[in-house]
């Protein structure tokens, strides 16, 4: 197991563990209790929490070294639903992903939801489908005494 601790001065909510993601420090969560996208971004919220935003092969790949056992499909929050082809962040940021090969591939016109697909690519995916999820917080910085 590799986990990547951030400085000591943060720390992240319960059940929250601190990384580093392609440079960047996290607080995430893997929810294995699969739910479709939108319940997948409810469940997050009612964690006062989001779907992570992960758009670079670096924070695929240490996501993975972090949890190894990730399903082989896993939403990220990433969704062209308002629009076909213009991927935004459940913020409505305008994102840029690294996908996979041949991806987006909208299948079936039906993939509007982003996820980690087997461990290595950023995929689009059928937003009804049931899959695990990966929630995401700001750090919790505790107050000066
Ligand atoms: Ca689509
Ligand atoms: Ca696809």
């Amino acid at each position: 197991m590799n986990l990547h601790f951030a400085v000591p001065s943060t720390s992240c909510d319960f059940q929250y563990i601190n990384v580093t993601l392609g440079g960047t420090y996290f607080c995430i969560k893997y929810h294995t209790d699969a739910k479709p996208f939108n319940e997948a971004m409810k469940a997050c919220e009612s964690e006062k929490a989001k779907l992570l935003v992960a758009t670079t092969k670096n924070q695929i790949t240490d996501l993975i070294n972090i949890w190894p056992n990730l399903d082989s499909v896993a939403y990220i929050g990433l969704s062209d639903a308002d629009e076909e082809g213009r991927w935004v962040s459940w913020s409505g940021e305008l994102v840029h992903p690294t996908w996979g090969p041949e991806q987006p591939n909208d299948l079936n016109n039906n993939e509007d939801c982003g996820c980690v697909f087997q461990k290595n690519e950023i995929h689009d995916i059928n937003c009804n489908e049931l899959y695990s999820f990966i929630c995401h917080k700001n750090h919790f910085v505790p107050n000066p005494i």
